[in-house]
């Protein structure tokens, strides 16, 4: 702690020693959890081990070999929101986020913070073609119309087609939200529970297709051309932490390309196991 921390402190007084105590309190009872508590998440949450540049990752490399030069963002959120594609572009919690260990690994606990992946030239925008893949926890409250957003790109309240965002709707249905006609489809799946979604946008084709647990889920057609503002990704809510997502979730994917029914099957047969299991 250096001097200007120690008078910080002094001047927080009896204040200050109660919030460390019950700081302490809080990282004791969480043993099993390699994050911080929510009120010690700075602006740039990242475990101070971690070196800049591509996080060594397992799976990322994986997925990486298997889809050479398009895979641009890979967060395994193992402890951290790190990036394990060779962008290297960790992510920057914002709020009450929370790495929780699940199994051998662990998860993003999201509790009305979000993760900004700041504007990277290797992300899709305007109208290049994209796949989107996780892991993802859905409880009851996850289901609300325009409150919940998985993931955001471009920009917000923009006009037609100038987003590109994955949305939790009125339940059954998700969204994928461009505004501008946007593509709503049932993932038929538990209210509560984990599964894996993909979502894929296809330029020359015109389709936006989804995919669930590696299974074809649905398609949008004559989808017209994108412009997708370039600017930061979210993970976790749309622009700026406004419509924060409610659960969890996990191996955020992001490719620029379109993949096909057999890449995903293939991403889904690396990635077939659920978080924890
Ligand atoms: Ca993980």
């Amino acid at each position: 702690m250096d001097s200007g921390s120690l008078r910080f402190n002094r001047r927080l007084g009896l204040f200050g020693g109660v919030a460390m105590i019950l700081a302490l309190a809080v990282s004791c009872g969480r043993k099993s959890s390699v994050s911080r508590s929510p009120a010690s998440i700075g602006a740039r949450e990242l475990d101070p081990a971690l070196k800049s540049g591509p996080l060594k990752n397992v799976l990322c490399d994986a997925i990486s070999g298997k889809n050479p030069g398009t895979l641009v963002g890979c967060y395994p959120f193992d402890g951290n929101s790190g990036d394990g594609s060779n962008s290297g572009n960790h992510g920057i919690v914002h709020g009450s986020v929370e790495f929780i260990k699940m199994g051998n690994g662990a998860v993003a606990d999201f509790k009305g913070g979000y993760l900004r992946l700041p504007m990277h030239p290797a992300y899709p925008s305007e109208n290049a073609p994209r796949t989107i893949a996780m892991w993802i926890y859905t409880e009851k409250e996850s289901w609300k119309m325009d409150r919940h957003t998985i993931f955001h790109s471009g920009g917000f309240l923009e006009g037609a087609r100038k987003t590109f965002a994955i949305d939790m709707h009125q339940a059954p249905q998700l969204q994928i939200s461009i505004w501008d006609d946007d593509f709503f489809f049932d993932p038929k799946i538990n209210l509560s529970g984990w599964f894996h979604l993909t979502t894929v946008y296809d330029p020359e084709a015109r389709k936006i297709r989804t995919y669930v647990n590696g299974s074809f889920a649905g398609t949008k057609d004559d989808v017209r051309t994108l412009e997708t503002m370039s600017g930061d990704y979210f993970i976790g809510s749309s622009k700026d932490g406004q419509m924060p997502f409610l659960g969890k979730m996990d191996d955020v994917l992001i490719f620029k390309k379109s993949m096909t029914d057999s890449e995903i099957r293939e991403l889904y047969r690396i990635k077939a196991q659920q978080p924890g299991s």
